[in-house]
């Protein structure tokens, strides 16, 4: 409130107010010779024409005519300018028609400045100054003079004297109302309006109802303010018992009301109120915005129609700082839940203009004009120098400035790289920004700032605080951290620009184009995504991270190259050739054939893997046996074998020796592609003795499906000619010439006599093969492995992102649920809390009963006799005090118990928890201390000689004031509980919304930047 021409409705240029404007103007000329006449000496004697002068001045006054009164008074102080009574009246008609009609100051000043050249101790000289300070937004200087008012008002007497006292506290409480002292306007408002003259109506009441109202709405004394303008909206019925005709007066209280249940959130009962307005008038447009803005956050609420309004209103007189600062709440109103969607022009013309109303606002509301300021701030996401300047000043000014401010300020800090930021949050790891225990208030200048909504300056608070700690981790290098507080804030805010922003940024490509350090971010990325976010699991991940593990694992191990070919095509012959031992064993039925792995080591022993997980070890002596016999039963319990070769053919390589793709077992088919799978290269076993290679292609094609590279081996060519020899390679080289490195003829069985004979053989068949292997294999070794690894490497990561969005999908559909399920009705709650406190209600009274029985067991009271002693052992009543306390809050734990066993109640059962209590401690404390148990014992006591139960009955009376306050104070918890049901109604879909978007863009990128960096990984 910046101006008194703005505090009532009737401002508008094209109102009333211009008539009056004249009626004042006329009295301009009038009030100055009344000055120049005061000079002159009033006589004691109040003659009866003075007398008459004065009461119809006085009812002129309260029928709001003023000008009537004014000349009603010119004919006596024309013949008594001296009286010091007709000199009060009209410093009384003036005030109250300045105030009504503020444009005339002049007129005042005229008449002040007569009264203070006769130096007359008259209380109207003071008020008139006040008066005129007042309407020049001269507050402090206004209450100077009402302190010299004070002094005169109290020797005088008369008739004159309600009305003076009346216009004394109306000018009190406008000037602490506009100097931003709100309590203390509040306080004075109350006296105010005890004491307004009787059948007092029009402007002057009007002017006590708009400011009144707008005074008890900024102290946040809503509920008083209904009270009060509902009796003013629906004056008594007249004596004649017709209904009043509604008048202006009761329009304006109508109006405020509706303005008063919507700062409490009525929006039903707002409308109704409104409704009895009943006038398109602009004047009543800032009511109608203010409304507008109050409702603002309510579902059904219409912030567009709110912000056409606030800007026609501003276009009006656009300089006016009450109005720039309507229409910026009205816009901001209308942003989405982060103002950062919002261009930036039309947000940064928002802040300025709420800056230039922090700038007109009087000392006193600075804080709480900035504290909006702040907030709105927070939530465009913009920090203009002269608007961080004005907040760091008060921080300084006030180092207990509300967290917003800080939260500014700190923010500034992070976009400046402070060095010193360190020291606004909390050391870590990882840092956090230092909140305020209590966000407390003052809670901005008025009903319509939007900080007084606590649901959602908390949801402001907590997502900046997270965006301010992600911001530290981020230029911290705290990449995880950041992420946790980026998704904090999505939490909070889901559309919020700026962390998603930050979340993408944080995905960013890996730098590296090195196998292993992909590996490596692979391993760090998927160990690092929970199994499970919000209920929905990622399980996938995990086998993805296996995945990668087990590449990595590979890349590090020797070559290991699989032997496939058909059964008996001589795939254990061949390996035993190129080993140069007999390690695995020859002609054995494919029933009895296990798959073996040859690896190189010293002890040339044996583990046996079984299907169950078991390990059995077999001696190097045995193994030979072993494998000869096995039966059927006991091949088919094996997964695999893992034999050592001792030999040093090969160097460190590993052979796999594998029945063939073709097993009769489907369990050892599925671990022979295992471990095609884990092979790096492929030697594939054709037999020259059976002609259906043909029916080996598709088997030959899923083998080298990878990219694994096949080198072919024609067996048993000893059972051919030479010529059917070159035919027969020739055709495998035509057929698979696409799949096989080369077709090499040659007889195992024969290489494998060769090899395992002693002495020197320089025809060895076998050097064809070695060098192929060479050739192909070994040379290539560490390019096989790679190109493996990175295939692998690709195939778990495109898993887990599909796991990833799967996750996402199913998160978003949990955020669907959440929005449009659980639309459970606040009413239910409301019944649920009704009846809770019904609950506590019926068990603090039941303790009539614990409080009898104790007192009986005590014997401080006797069955059916007066009490032995008039007063309680103090030791008793400190004992039955600490009865009544357990047995209350015993109670109340039980009901509490409950309440969180019923479904949906959560809501509930938090808001009794934190509130009620602490309340109920504290309720005990004050029970315990005033004494109440023994004066209920000393009181009640004697009663026990009429019995029991009439005791009973006594206790009960006397705990019903207190089971009664209980329940009173639980059943006002409702507003809380709505609030925290909103809230986690809010969470619940908005957590796992920003959970999904997380994994979409943070995870799911940072996966594909590990992917993309793999098709570029160097060789
Ligand atoms: N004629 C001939 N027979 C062979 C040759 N290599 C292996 N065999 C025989 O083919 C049969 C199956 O050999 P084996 O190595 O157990 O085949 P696998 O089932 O593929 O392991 C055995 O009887 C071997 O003696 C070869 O080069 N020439
Ligand atoms: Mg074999």
């Amino acid at each position: 409130m910046t101006n008194g021409s703005d505090d009532h409705p009737k401002d508008d240029p094209a109102g009333p107010a211009n008539t009056l404007r004249s009626v004042g103007s006329a009295l301009g000329g009038w009030a100055k010779r009344v000055g120049k006449a005061i000079t002159e000496v009033a006589g004691p004697q109040q003659p009866e024409e003075v007398s008459r002068a004065l009461t119809q001045a006085h009812d002129l006054r309260r029928a709001g005519q003023f000008a009537t009164a004014h000349e009603r008074l010119q004919a006596p102080i024309k013949t008594r300018p001296n009286d010091p009574s007709l000199l009060l009246s009209l410093a009384l008609t003036l005030i109250e028609q300045a105030l009504v009609t503020p444009a005339r100051i002049d007129v005042l000043s005229a008449f002040a400045e007569g009264l203070g050249k006769r130096g007359e101790r008259n209380v109207g000289g003071p008020l008139v100054e006040a008066t005129e300070h007042l309407l020049r937004s001269e507050f402090d200087a206004s209450l100077d003079a009402l302190r010299r008012a004070r002094k005169l008002l109290d020797e005088l007497g008369g008739s004159l004297q309600p009305e003076t006292r009346f216009v004394f506290h109306l000018l009190t409480t406008l000037a602490q109302a506009h100097r931003g002292r709100h309590e203390r306007a509040l306080l004075e408002l109350h006296k105010t309006r005890a004491r307004l003259p009787e059948g007092t109506h029009g402007p002057l009441r009007q002017l006590l109802i708009a400011e009144g109202a707008q005074i008890s709405l900024a102290a946040e004394s809503v509920d008083e303010a209904i009270a009060w303008l509902s009796s003013e909206a629906e004056p008594p019925t007249a004596s004649d018992g017709q209904p009043a005709t509604p008048s202006d007066d009761a329009r304006t209280a109508h109006a405020y009301l509706a303005l008063a249940l919507a700062a409490k959130g009525d929006r039903l009962g707002s409308e109704a109120a409104l409704a009895k307005v009943d006038s398109d008038d602009p004047a009543w447009d800032e009511l109608r915005i203010r409304i507008g803005l109050c409702l603002g956050t309510g579902p059904e609420s219409q912030p567009e129609r709110t912000r056409e309004l606030a800007l026609r209103h501003l276009q009006r007189a656009s300089e006016d700082p009450r109005r720039q600062r309507l229409w910026a709440l009205a816009e901001a109103a209308t942003w989405p839940s982060s103002g950062a969607a919002t261009p930036i022009a039309g947000r940064s013309a928002c802040l300025d203009a709420l800056a230039t109303a922090a700038r007109a606002a009087p000392a006193d509301l600075l804080e709480r004009h900035l504290h909006e300021l702040a907030h709105l701030s927070l939530r465009a996401d913009l920090r203009p120098p002269n608007i961080v300047a004005a907040i760091r000043k008060q921080l300084r000014d006030s180092p207990t400035a509300p967290e917003e401010i800080r939260l500014v300020h700190v923010r500034k800090r992070l976009e400046e790289h402070d060095e010193q930021v360190g020291e606004d949050f909390l050391p870590g790891p990882p840092p956090r920004f230092r909140a305020q225990a209590d966000l407390g208030g003052p809670w901005g200048p008025d009903e319509i700032s939007p900080i007084r909504d606590a649901g959602s300056r908390l949801t402001v608070v907590r997502s900046q605080r997270a965006l301010a700690s992600a911001e530290l981790c981020l230029q911290r290098n705290l990449p995880e951290a950041a992420q946790e507080y980026l998704v904090e804030v999505l939490t909070e805010f889901p559309e919020h620009e700026h962390a998603r922003a930050l979340l993408t940024e944080l995905a960013r490509p890996v730098e590296s184009n090195r196998l292993e350090d992909l590996l490596t971010a692979a391993t760090t990325l998927l160990a690092a995504m929970p199994g499970r976010i919000l209920g929905v699991p990622l399980s996938g991940v995990q086998d993805a991270l296996s995945g990668v593990i087990a590449a990595r694992e590979r890349l590090a191990r020797p070559l290991t190259i699989a032997i496939m070919g058909e059964f008996s095509s001589g795939k254990s012959t061949f390996i035993n050739a190129l080993l140069g031992e007999a390690v695995a064993p020859m002609g054995v039925l494919p029933t009895t054939s296990t798959i073996n792995l040859f690896r190189r080591g010293p002890s040339g022993s044996a583990r046996v893997h079984y299907r169950d997980g078991s390990i059995a070890t077999v001696a190097r002596d045995e193994v030979h046996t072993f494998l000869q016999h096995l039966d059927d039963i006991e091949a088919s319990r094996i997964r695999h074998m893992e034999i050592e070769r001792t030999g040093s053919r090969l160097g460190e390589a590993a052979v796999v020796d594998t029945p063939g793709l073709n097993a009769l077992d489907t369990f050892h088919e599925r671990v022979t592609r295992e471990f095609v799978e884990e092979a790096d290269a492929i030697i594939w076993i054709f037999s020259a003795t059976r002609g259906g290679a043909a029916s080996e292609g598709s088997a030959l094609k899923s083998v080298s499906a990878d990219g694994r590279q096949v080198l072919g081996v024609l067996n048993k060519v000893d059972t051919l000619d030479a010529e059917e020899r070159v035919e027969l390679v020739t055709y495998l080289r035509e057929q698979f010439g696409q799949i096989l490195l080369d077709v090499l003829p040659i007889s195992a069985s024969a290489a494998l006599t060769l090899r395992t004979a002693e002495g020197n053989h320089s025809d060895d068949p076998f050097v064809a093969v070695e060098d192929a292997l060479e050739r192909h294999f070994f040379e290539r070794a560490r390019e096989l492995k790679r190109s493996l690894t990175t295939r692998r490497l690709a195939d778990a990561l495109g898993h887990a992102r599909e796991v990833v969005l799967a996750a996402a999908d199913a998160l978003d559909a949990k955020a669907d649920d959440a929005a449009r399920g659980d639309a459970s009705d606040p009413g239910q709650l409301e019944f649920r809390l009704v009846s809770f406190a019904d609950t506590v209600y019926g068990q603090i009274l039941g303790l009539d009963d614990v409080l009898t029985r104790e007192c009986l067991a005590l014997g401080i009271l006797r069955a059916g006799s007066a009490p032995a002693r008039a007063f309680l052992a103090p030791q008793d009543a400190t004992y039955l005090a600490a009865v009544l306390r357990d047995s209350i809050l015993r109670a109340l734990q039980t009901a509490l118990a409950d309440l969180t066993q019923t479904p949906g109640a959560d809501a509930l059962a938090d808001v009794l928890t934190g509130r009620l209590v602490p309340w109920a401690n504290g309720f005990l404390d004050s029970l315990d201390s005033s004494g109440f148990v023994a004066s209920l014992v000393i009181e009640h006591g004697p009663t026990v000689a009429k019995g029991e139960a009439a005791l009973r009955e006594r206790y009960r009376v006397a705990l019903q004031p207190v089971a009664a306050s209980w329940r009173k104070f639980i059943r006002g918890l409702f507003r809380h509980i709505r609030q925290a049901h909103r809230q986690a109604r809010h969470t619940a879909a908005s957590a796992p919304r920003a959970e999904a978007l997380r994994l979409r863009t943070t995870t799911v990128a940072s996966l594909d930047a590990v992917l993309g960096s793999l098709e570029r990984v160097a060789p």
